[in-house]
């Protein structure tokens, strides 16, 4: 008796609780639009923007593409040094390093049992130096991530073109994923012979390289958990979806065009990555020192890139000593210091009001903190609605940046800016889709408010974030 009292007391008092609940959150969170990221992707995701580097015998030969003939004592670095290429990094605001650890010549950067064409036959340090041990180190003390990328063509190792090369290239991604520490990305691209036309089991690449490392995104032309972009120009599509279909599509053979723009209505989720280098080719030559992209191409890279929902993988240029070059370090800075003026100063910070209101948990006001996880949505089956920005003050502005919670899938298929000329709203920017994040640029308007209208979305919009600028102050 006293017990069915206290549990019925129990009950009543769980549900006083759960009413207010219900009465603080208003309604529940919208439903996940499928497919949605996965835990990893959503954290690959937010690094946005992190260094390539390129080094090998390349950079000792001034090849691009080695034929793997070059000697390995070509390998000669005089002051290589890691740390120095993470400082640069961390510097210039890049959250990690993805190594090439083989290039197509097949020369590994460490010691690797699978051939004798490694760092281990090489005069640098005697043989007995490891480039992936001190990256992956020097990313660790610098709080970077590390990737790595080894090309599945290997214009060296005797066995390829034979069915055997594919067990030494898994063997290869073991030896790396089990013995350096955690990996967030492996690279990998689908380059083959032109006259062997080597049968690659991309399928056993890609579980071996799940079981070896669970939580690194694996990259290709065709996913499984990240795109190339479809050009190495650092330039996604207008529209940019995360989602694709990867059934029937491989390394090697990809859509370029498809690539660029992903699918409204692909089946999985896989996101963008745009892989440009700083200098005309991905390897370092000292006649190309004079020859880096400006600052202004490389802003026009991070808003066709980060601003158009992709990562930025920039590759940059160690040279032969094995240090990051100082015309690289420059532009680096540079870049940076550019992005910083940009984006000094964000004007959303007044009132804000919805067209439709879902409740006070996913109220307008989200969009305007800094926190990626808190957004506005509007009510369930509302696809179309607008949030109402008041400036603190009337403002010259030329760029809005958004950001979906894709967390929940990405949704928004349309959207327009408009700004407020005291009389009227006139449209500034008609754009197609967000995703983690979009920036728009727009002729410089003054203006003391501006309107974001969701055209249509693929379920209600979930908007995390709204930031307006003027870029050009
Ligand atoms: C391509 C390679 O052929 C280039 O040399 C470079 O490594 C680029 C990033 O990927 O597939």
């Amino acid at each position: 008796m006293l017990i069915s009292v206290q549990a019925r007391r129990g009950w009543s008092s769980v549900l006083i609780a759960l009413s207010i609940a219900v009465a603080v959150a208003g309604q529940p969170a919208p439903k996940p639009v499928l497919p949605i990221p996965t835990r990893s992707q959503l954290e690959w995701q937010k690094l946005e923007y992190y260094a390539f580097v390129h080094f090998g015998p390349n950079t000792f030969t001034g090849h691009e593409w080695g034929e793997g003939r070059a000697p390995t004592d070509e390998f000669n670095p005089t002051a290589f040094d890691a740390r120095q290429w993470a400082k640069v990094v961390k510097d210039a605001g890049m959250k990690g390093i993805i190594l090439t650890a083989k290039h197509h010549d097949g020369f590994c950067l460490w010691p690797s049992a699978t051939t004798e064409y490694s760092v281990k036959n090489s005069k640098w340090r005697d043989g007995k130096g490891d480039v992936v041990k001190d990256v992956a180190a020097a990313t660790r003390e610098y709080g970077l991530k590390f990737g790595v990328y080894i090309s599945p063509w290997d214009r060296n190792h005797p066995l390829y073109g034979t069915p055997r090369y594919n067990k030494i290239y898994k063997q290869q991604w073991r030896e790396l994923l089990m013995n350096y520490g955690p990996v967030f990305e492996s690279w990998l691209d689908g380059a083959n012979d032109n006259k062997t036309r080597m049968v690659y089991d991309f399928d056993g690449f890609f579980s071996t390289i799940r079981s070896a490392q669970p939580n690194a995104v694996i990259f290709s032309d065709a996913g499984p958990d990240a795109r190339w972009v479809g050009n190495e120009r650092g330039i996604a599509g207008e529209t940019n979806w995360s989602m694709r279909d990867n059934e029937g599509s491989f390394p090697g053979f990809a859509d370029q065009k498809a690539l660029n723009t992903g699918d409204e209505n692909g089946s999985e989720w896989v996101p963008a990555e745009c892989d440009v280098s700083i200098r005309p080719g991905w390897f370092y030559h000292a006649d190309e020192d004079t020859r880096l992209k400006s600052t202004d191409q490389l802003m026009d890279i991070y808003y066709g890139s980060v601003g158009r929902n992709c990562n930025l993988l920039l590759n940059i240029g160690v040279d032969r000593r094995g240090l990051v070059n100082e015309n690289d370090i420059a532009r680096l800075m540079e870049f940076k210091a550019a992005r910083e003026r940009a984006f000094a100063r964000n004007l959303a910070k007044g009132k804000i009001s919805a067209s439709s209101i879902r409740g006070s948990r996913f109220a307008p006001n989200n969009v305007l903190d800094d926190s990626f996880e808190t957004y506005w949505a509007p009510k369930d089956g509302v696809t179309t609605a607008s949030l109402t920005l008041d400036l603190e003050m009337e403002s010259y502005i030329d760029t809005i940046l958004l950001q979906e919670y894709i967390g929940l899938g990405q949704r928004a298929k349309s959207f327009a800016v408009e700004v407020w000329n005291g009389r009227e709203f006139l449209p500034v920017a008609r754009e197609t889709t967000i995703g983690y994040k979009r920036i728009v640029r727009f002729p410089k308007q003054l203006t003391s408010r501006v309107r974001i209208t969701i055209e249509d979305s693929r379920a209600c919009p979930v908007i995390s974030t709204v930031r307006v600028y003027n870029t050009s102050s």
